[in-house]
């Protein structure tokens, strides 16, 4: 891992690029605007087999991680997404004990995994190793995660991974990704969410990056019509705030497979309240998910509900 300085191509174009000092968000999925972030301290700076890879300290959310010139966490706000992508599939199963992450190299979602005791195994696979060692370098609070010893991490392509992954074993599949233009472009197609519903077991919740709803509706709509035909259980958009990622929200879908009962995600059936007790909630508290912002996460502002009229189910 070359800390910033050790490469001497200046690759970072998003720094400096509308004032001095200053990195800026610029991307063909938010044009016409961009996050500005003051930086403190650039810290590392390197291109992986697949992407850009930059960490440097802000003046104000702490140090942040950016891949191909987004961002992707940052240590003040980072919480919000991490526990919202993971608790919200977490609690709407009964006792998951199998559950696949995909993409997810930060750590930050083993992290919260870890507060989940049903589970016996968590098998990840993350495409870029670089994102996995940068992140137990610089953000050792969200990379904490990979010390837990029921996790299988696997270097390698998440969409080869789930094609070749047995029927039915999992519980909960999480698909931490970046955004779909890049390295995790496929997993946001159809053939990828075909092989997400065979991989599940009946019943089975999957919880997906699924953008923002002020800048994608139009992606949010096609990606959800086309699972709205392959997933026969429940489908679900739920959102969140984080300040630091484009329009200041993101959001997630919920999708289940077929099974004895029908999955409501908007009433979690696995309360974080019961399974974070004790010493656990005093050391590690949540910082953003509970039980009443996970029912909150699924309303909808009236024109999100109406663009995705029909293909939502719950
Ligand atoms: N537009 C940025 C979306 C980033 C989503 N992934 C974040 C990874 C954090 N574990």
């Amino acid at each position: 891992m070359a800390p910033h300085g050790e490469n001497p191509a200046p690759r970072a174009s998003n720094m400096n690029s509308i004032a001095p000092g200053w990195f800026s968000e610029i991307g063909p999925m938010w044009p016409g605007e961009a996050r500005s972030l003051k930086v403190e301290k650039p810290l590392f700076d390197d291109q992986s087999d697949f992407q850009h890879v930059q960490v440097f300290k802000s003046e104000t959310y702490g140090k942040v991680l950016v891949l191909d010139g987004v961002i992707q966490l940052t240590e003040r706000d980072e919480f919000s997404y991490q526990e919202m992508i993971s608790h919200l599939p977490m609690c709407s199963v009964k006792d998951p004990k199998r559950v696949l992450v995909i993409g997810g190299g930060d750590g930050g979602v083993l992290r919260e995994l870890s507060r989940h005791s049903s589970i016996e195994r968590i098998d990840m696979c993350e495409i870029d190793k670089m994102v996995v060692e940068v992140s137990k370098g610089y953000f050792p609070d969200v990379a904490i995660g990979f010390k837990d010893p029921r996790v299988n991490l696997v270097i390698g392509d998440g969409v080869k991974f789930l094609q070749d992954a047995e029927a039915g074993i999992y519980d909960v599949i999480i698909v931490d990704s970046s955004d779909p233009v890049g390295p995790a472009e496929g997993l946001f197609q159809r053939p990828f969410y075909m092989n997400l519903t065979r991989a599940l077991r009946p019943g089975g919740v999957a919880c997906t990056q699924a953008e923002s709803i002020w800048l994608h509706l139009p992606i949010i709509k096609e990606v959800m019509t086309i699972c709205s035909e392959i997933f026969k259980g429940s489908l679900g958009y739920a959102w969140t705030s984080v300040p630091t990622y484009p329009s200041g929200t993101i959001g997630f879908m919920l999708l289940s497979t077929d099974g004895p009962t029908k999955v409501n995600f908007k009433q979690p059936v696995n309360p974080i309240e019961e399974i974070v007790t004790g010493e656990a909630a005093k050391t590690r508290p949540l910082k953003y998910y509970n039980s009443e912002v996970h029912s909150a996460a699924f309303v909808l502002p009236q024109f999100v509900k109406d663009a995705l009229q029909g293909v939502i189910s719950t």
